[in-house]
């Protein structure tokens, strides 16, 4: 068995996380190094390591995910704005192998991003 990421871990309550939303499908907790006023990672229960592992059987997932965080910015009150940010692979910036979206908001964004 490959070693579990910190992610699965929060997902099976084996290490805590401010958790804001949860279902049967994901899961969403605010990031321990925000980078914004807002800063929550949205998840999917199911493990995928990452963007380019999506596979066609998880394009139900991808939407579900999509339509939680669109109603997690409306909950969080974002609504001046906020970006939706994934991380793919070493030169994508990605440091955890389990699929996660960045919801950021509650500052003005700037791009390029870095
Ligand atoms: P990325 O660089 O896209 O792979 O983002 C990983 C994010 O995960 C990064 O912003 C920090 C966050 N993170 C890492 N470990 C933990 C943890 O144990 N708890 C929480 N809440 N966030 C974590």
């Amino acid at each position: 068995m490959p070693q579990k990421t910190i992610f699965k871990k929060i997902i099976d309550g084996e290490i805590p996380a401010d958790v804001v939303f949860e279902d049967d499908h994901c899961l969403a907790f605010r990031d321990i190094d925000p980078q914004a006023p807002t800063h929550v990672l949205v998840i999917p229960k199911k493990e995928i390591a990452s963007w380019s592992d999506i596979a066609e059987e998880d394009q139900k997932l991808i939407g579900h995910l999509a339509l939680v965080i669109r109603q997690l910015a409306v909950d969080l009150e974002l609504g001046a704005g906020y970006r939706v940010v994934v991380n793919n692979g070493q030169e994508g910036g990605q440091t955890v192998d389990h699929l996660h979206f960045h919801l950021l908001g509650g500052r003005g964004m700037s791009w390029p991003p870095g």
